[in-house]
């Protein structure tokens, strides 16, 4: 933590160009922080939010691949049409508040619902546990363990502290993504 990360704009320069393009799926309840990732990634910069009321879509260029990441609202009135965004996907990202205990078995029935989807079977998936510059942070073997991942079969999962607020993390966490989806 407390490193600084080059934005991903500055990354691709290293490379040639994306060669792959992948579906990414990104879960999670809201006020967990996926629509601030979305655009720390896509922009370097902590945008201000409102709830997502049905999605956003943006392009990230990392490492030879283009993720194309889809946003979801996490508000569970949104539930109904969340399931129509999962056809196609290649990658899914959970996002957790890892600030909020109270909240994880909430998150685990999240990841749970989605996942029994026909459609994300065998889909990897990462999870990333944000907002851990808050001291309510719940440690990272406690929360692996109430959101259930070492029961997971049939699809490849890794856990990834971030902090969206100063990107710490997430670059590690789009790392392990890029290793699944070229394997
Ligand atoms: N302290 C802290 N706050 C964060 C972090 N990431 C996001 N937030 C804040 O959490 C709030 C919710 O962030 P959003 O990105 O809008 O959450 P969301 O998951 O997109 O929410 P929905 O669109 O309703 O599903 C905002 O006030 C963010 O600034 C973090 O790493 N640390
Ligand atoms: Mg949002």
């Amino acid at each position: 933590m407390g490193a600084s990360f080059s934005s991903i704009k500055d990354t691709t320069l290293l490379y040639l160009g994306p060669h792959k393009t992948v579906r990414v799926l990104m879960i999670g309840l809201e006020y967990s922080g996926k629509t601030t990732i979305l655009y720390q990634l896509k922009l370097g910069e902590v945008v201000g939010t409102i709830p997502t009321t049905g999605y956003n879509v943006e392009s990230l260029d990392y490492k030879k691949t283009e993720f194309v990441t889809w946003d979801l609202g996490g508000q569970d009135r949104l539930r109904a049409i969340r399931h129509h965004y999962y056809r196609n996907t290649q990658a899914l990202i959970c996002v957790v508040d890892a600030g909020d205990r109270y909240r994880i078995q909430e998150a685990k029935d999240r990841i749970d619902d989605v996942l029994s989807s026909e459609e994300l079977v065998g889909v990897p998936l990462l999870v990333l546990a944000n907002k851990q510059d808050l001291p309510s942070k719940v440690p990272l073997s406690e929360l692996t363990q109430r959101l259930g991942l070492f029961t997971l079969r049939g699809r490849n999962w890794h856990i990834q502290r971030c902090c969206a607020l100063s990107r710490d993390g997430l670059l590690e966490g789009l790392d392990w993504l890029a290793a699944e989806v070229t394997k």
